[in-house]
C-alpha cells in the first residue's frame, strides 16, 4: 500500500540560506518521522539502519531540517561527505546545468570534458608533483577495489596488507581489508584470499610505542608472514576514520612508505573519510610527510553527489590494458561538474584552512572536557577530523555504553552525532566546513552537558 498522506511542514529549499539555528518543534524523531519510520520498515531492508531517525526535508550551512520542521545541528557531514554543506550554491548550479544538457553516455562510450577536468584537478591536488593519472569510480568501496586491481596488475603480485582497526568498505574484497566483524562482515563471508593483517599504531593502546617502533613491529609481521616478494600493496588510512580516528605516531606511516617504496610494494593511501580540506590540508598525506603511490578518494569530492576516484603514478596507473578498467556510472557528468563546482568552492573559501579554525575550536572545547572528565581518556584528530575516547577511568577499557548515551541524549537534543571505534566508544566530529561558529559551539554546548548528565 502507498502512502500518499505524508505532510511536509518544513522548507523545500536547502543551501546556505536556510536559518542557521538549533530549533526545536517537537521531541526528536516527531510525529512525522515517526511515521515515516515505520513506512520505512515495511519497505527498506531492515539491514540498512539509521543514526537517527529523523527524515530530511532540507540541509545547508550547518544545518539539517526534518519533516515535523526542526531545525538540527549537523556535526556529521553525512560521514564527512558534505565538506562545502549541503546544495553548496555552485554544486547545485553546476548540477541542474548539466542535468538539462546530457545525464549519461558512459565515459568508455563516448567520453566528456568534465571527467577529464577532474582528473586533471586531482592530478594537480594530489601530494606529489610526479607524472599522474586517474580514473573515476561511484563509491569509496568500488575506488578501493580499483586501487588493488591497478596495483596487483602493476606489481604481478597478489598479497594486500591492511590494518588493525581499518575501515575500507562493505563489497566483497572491501569487507575483507575492513577490520570490525559486527556490524560489517558478520555472517557476509567468505572474504577474498590473498589478504593480511598488520598492527597498526595507536597512541592511545598499544603502550606508547614510538612511529618507528610501530613501523618496524608491523614490517617484521609482514616479513614473516607474508614476504615482499608476494605483497602487492599496502593500504592504509592515514587517519582510520570508522576505526576510531586513529592518529598514528609521528613517523609511522613515513617508515612504512619507505619500506614500501624500497620492496616494491604500492603504497595506497585511502584518503576517502580523511580527504578534500577535512582534516586542515587537502589531503591528509601532507601532513605525515608521506607521497602514496595511489591515493583514493571519494566522499568530499563532489558535495555530495556519489563519485569517487583512484589517482596514482602513471607508471602504476597506466599498467592495466585498455577496457580492464572502467563500469557503467564511473565519472557519471552530473557528479563530474558537481566535483569541479565542490573543488573551485574548496579552493575560492579556502576551506582547508577554515577546518583548521574548525578544529582549534574543537579542540578548545574537547580538551576542557577531558580536563573536567577522567572518562574522556583522549581528544584526537586534524582539522575538522576530530574524536574523543571514553573509557572506564579505573581500567581504561573501552566505555561504548557511554558514547552510546551521549549519542542518544545529543541527538534529543537537536544535534546529529556520530560515534565510531572498533570498541564503539569513540565520539567524532565531522561538521561541514560550512557550519558558522556559533552553531559549532552551541553543538558542543549540548554535547558537553551531554556527558556530564551521562
Ligand atoms: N574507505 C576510509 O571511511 C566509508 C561508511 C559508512 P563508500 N566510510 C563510511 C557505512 O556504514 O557504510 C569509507 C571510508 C574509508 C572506504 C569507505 C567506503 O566508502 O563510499 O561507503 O563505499
Amino acid at each position: 500500500m502507498t502512502i500518499v498522506d505524508l505532510p511536509v511542514t518544513a522548507p523545500v529549499t536547502g543551501g546556505p540560506s536556510l536559518p542557521q539555528e538549533r530549533r526545536l518543534v517537537t521531541p526528536i524523531p516527531g510525529p512525522e518521522s515517526r511515521r515515516r519510520m515505520e513506512r520505512k520498515a515495511q519497505a527498506v531492508a531492515a539491514g540498512v539502519g539509521t543514526t537517527i531517525p529523523v527524515f530530511t526535508v532540507a540541509a545547508g550551512g550547518g544545518v539539517l531540517v526534518d519533516v515535523d520542521g526542526n531545525s538540527l545541528i549537523d556535526l556529521g557531514s553525512g560521514i564527512a561527505v558534505t565538506g562545502v554543506g549541503n546544495s553548496a550554491p555552485r554544486v547545485v548550479d553546476a548540477v541542474v546545468a548539466q542535468v538539462a544538457q546530457f545525464t549519461h553516455t558512459c565515459f568508455t562510450i563516448a567520453p566528456y570534458d568534465s571527467y577529464v577536468d577532474v582528473a586533471e584537478a586531482l592530478n594537480r591536488l594530489t601530494p606529489g608533483d610526479h607524472a599522474k593519472r586517474s580514473a573515476l569510480f561511484n563509491s569509496g568501496a568500488e575506488a578501493v577495489e580499483n586501487a588493488v586491481k591497478i596495483a596487483r596488475h602493476y606489481t604481478g603480485k597478489q598479497a594486500v596488507v591492511a590494518f588493525d582497526h581499518a575501515y575500507h568498505g562493505r563489497t566483497n574484497l572491501t569487507m575483507g581489508l575492513t577490520a570490525k566483524n559486527q556490524p560489517y562482515k558478520n555472517g557476509f563471508g567468505p572474504f577474498a584470499p590473498e589478504i593480511y593483517r598488520a598492527p597498526l599504531s595507536y597512541p592511545l593502546r598499544d603502550g606508547g610505542l614510538s612511529g618507528a617502533e610501530a613501523a618496524a613491529r608491523a614490517i617484521l609481521q609482514i616479513e614473516k608472514q607474508i614476504g615482499a616478494a608476494n605483497l602487492a600493496a599496502i593500504i592504509i588510512e592515514p587517519i582510520q576514520g570508522e576505526g576510531g580516528f586513529i592518529v598514528p605516531a609521528d613517523g609511522f606511516l613515513p617508515a612504512l612508505a619507505e619500506w614500501a617504496a624500497a620492496n616494491g610494494v604500492v603504497f595506497i593511501a585511502d584518503e576517502v573519510q580523511t580527504g578534500f580540506a577535512r582534516t586542515g590540508t587537502m589531503f591528509a598525506s601532507e601532513q605525515f610527510g608521506i607521497v602514496p603511490d595511489l591515493i583514493v578518494t571519494a566522499k568530499g569530492i563532489a558535495g555530495g553527489l556519489p563519485l569517487s576516484a583512484v589517482t596514482g603514478r602513471a607508471e602504476i596507473m597506466d599498467a592495466p590494458q585498455v577496457g580492464g578498467l572502467g563500469g557503467t556510472y564511473g565519472g557519471n557528468p552530473l557528479a563530474c561538474v558537481a566535483a569541479l563546482a565542490t573543488i573551485e568552492t574548496y579552493e575560492a573559501e579556502n576551506l582547508a584552512e577554515r577546518a583548521g579554525e574548525i578544529g582549534a575550536i574543537l579542540f578548545e572545547k574537547l580538551e576542557m572536557l577531558r580536563d573536567a572528565d577522567p572518562r574522556v581518556a583522549e581528544v584526537r584528530g586534524r582539522g575538522a577530523m576530530v574524536a574523543i575516547e571514553l573509557v572506564d577511568p579505573a581500567t581504561g577499557d573501552p566505555d561504548a555504553a557511554l558514547a552510546n548515551k551521549v549519542a542518544a541524549a545529543a541527538h534529543a537534543a537537536g544535534v546529529i552525532l556520530l560515534t565510531c571505534g572498533t570498541y564503539g566508544n569513540v565520539i567524532r566530529f565531522l561538521p561541514p566546513l560550512s557550519i558558522p561558529d556559533h552553531l559549532l559551539i552551541e553543538g558542543l554546548d549540548v554535547v558537553a552537558e551531554a556527558v556530564a548528565q551521562a
